[in-house]
């Protein structure tokens, strides 16, 4: 963990005095506008844009963008409605595009090569499903995502209920991101595939952003009640938050609402990378908040809040209602575990020998390793492997005992299902068990998750820092 301690503390700390001078004032997303085509698809382009991030000392870095911005163009729907995308890749190297989050139609889940084709420069794809679920999700590129994602292609997908209960000036999304930046200031690209990022804590950076701006100011207004959608689309980073905001409440956890509000989870609020957070709160007296990540020595205030009108009494929060979602049988469920090894500090076994791992359906050496930087597996498997982990029959229980035997934390990503998790070790569950579809187990935790694998098709199993993913963590599931 030193490692992970030594980059946080490598955060834009000095910098970002210099940022409170310059922050930018907006008052939510922005909202691009589609080149709507005339079939009703959304058209998004990947393409590289140039972006400057540090008003102090500007330098231009070379990102990778949907449709010229990162974040790309915010998806907005209501539950039930069909997305509908036609991806336009004008990279010089494959992608694809995965919604992060939604119990889709397998096709659409875009997994190269597992679900669907790579998108090579100047192809199309059409994405097409329907969206079950109201709530925050995120959509991003899924092909090297370790190098795609961290160059800026992601953007935020909000799916309304029925009747959206916040309206536009009220309903915030803050898509935050850990950037890293060379001396100059630039996006630093030598870095990227690092394998000491890859063995350690994944790719750590060093400069944040909120819907791509360096500490924004949000203006709110006392007596009103706002919904703030949380989305950490860090590469690895799992950003501490000390929200500080008057009256905060977590409505919902990875797009799912919560019966009830919770408040005790808020100081610090752990967000892992993938993972989102939904907050209501409920300003009663002007000033200013700071949103401030903790996740290194001294705070970093990140976004403002300024919040401006007379002492009001809070005003009540809407209840948000819950999405179906199929509840685990845990007296007929199949029970699997899984065993995670490797990285740094881990390749060495307990005798002292180094440690067994299988990919692509051989034993790697010590070159093996080098050479494929393989250096994570789930139950001695680097990677997707032939077969499947497991099969589930159709809206079989399935229930995962996860054992972090690592020195590191990670975020693990299910697609195509949400789970609960069942038991924690770190954690004495109590009350409601909110759905998800990460969760972040950090060394030696283990944490129980169960879900109804009620979903068909190939689904992926892997680590959200996106270096131990690409590194061996990542696996994947059949349901019949
Ligand atoms: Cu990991």
């Amino acid at each position: 963990m030193g490692k992970e301690k030594e980059m946080a503390k490598g955060l834009n700390r000095r910098e970002a005095l210099k940022v409170f001078s310059a922050s930018a004032t907006m008052l939510a997303f922005p909202h691009i506008s589609f080149a709507k085509a005339s079939d009703g698809f959304l058209e998004i382009i990947t393409r590289p844009a140039k972006k400057e991030f540090d008003p102090e000392t500007p330098a231009s870095s070379e990102l990778w963008t949907y449709n010229g911005n990162t974040p790309g163009p915010e998806i907005r729907i209501k539950r039930g409605e069909r997305v509908k995308v036609r991806l336009i890749n004008q990279l010089k190297e494959p992608t694809t595009i995965h919604w992060h989050g939604i119990r889709i139609d397998n096709k659409m889940d875009g997994v190269p090569d597992l679900t669907q084709r790579r998108v090579n420069e100047g192809e199309t794809f059409e994405y097409d499903f329907i969206a079950p679920d109201a709530g925050t999700y995120w959509y991003h590129a899924h092909f090297q995502s370790w190098k795609q994602v961290a160059r800026g292609l992601y953007g935020p997908l909000i799916i309304d209920e029925d009747t959206p209960l916040f309206d536009k000036d009220h309903d915030i999304t803050l898509m935050m991101d850990d950037w890293r930046l060379d001396k100059e200031g630039k996006l630093d690209l030598n870095s990227l595939g690092a394998l000491r990022d890859w063995s350690h804590a994944g790719r750590l950076g060093n400069w944040l952003t909120i819907n791509g701006q360096s500490r924004p100011d949000f203006t709110l207004k006392t007596g009103e009640a706002y919904r703030l959608r949380l989305i950490n689309a860090s590469n690895a980073r799992i950003l501490r938050l000390n929200p500080n905001l008057p009256g905060a409440k977590i409505i919902a956890y990875d797009g799912q609402s919560l019966k009830q509000p919770q408040t005790e989870l808020l100081s610090p609020l752990e967000i892992a990378p993938a993972q989102r957070v939904d907050l209501a709160i409920t300003p009663t007296e002007q000033g200013t908040i700071n949103l401030e990540e903790i996740s290194s020595e001294e705070p970093l205030s990140f976004a403002q809040f300024t919040v401006s009108g007379n002492e009001q009494k809070p005003a009540s929060l809407p209840v948000l209602t819950e999405n179906s979602l199929p509840t685990p049988d845990l007296t007929s469920a199949k029970n699997l575990t899984l065993d995670m090894t490797g990285g740094a500090m881990g390749m060495m076994g307990k005798d002292g020998k180094m440690l067994e791992m299988v990919h692509k359906g051989k034993k790697l050496s010590r070159e093996d390793i080098r050479k494929t930087k393989q250096v994570w597996a789930f139950n001695g498997v680097a990677n997707l492997a032939k077969d499947p982990y497991f099969q589930a029959d159709r809206n079989e229980t399935i229930t995962i005992n996860v054992k972090n035997n690592t020195a590191f934390s990670h975020a693990i990503h299910m697609h195509g299902h949400h789970f609960q998790i069942i038991e924690h070790s770190a954690k004495k569950l109590e009350g409601e068990n909110p759905w998800r579809d990460t969760f972040l187990i950090k060394r030696n935790e283990t944490v129980k998750i169960a879900f109804v694998a009620d979903n068909p098709g190939k689904w992926l199993l892997h680590c959200h820092m996106l270096e131990h993913a690409a590194a061996g963590m990542s696996t994947w599931f059949k349901v019949n």
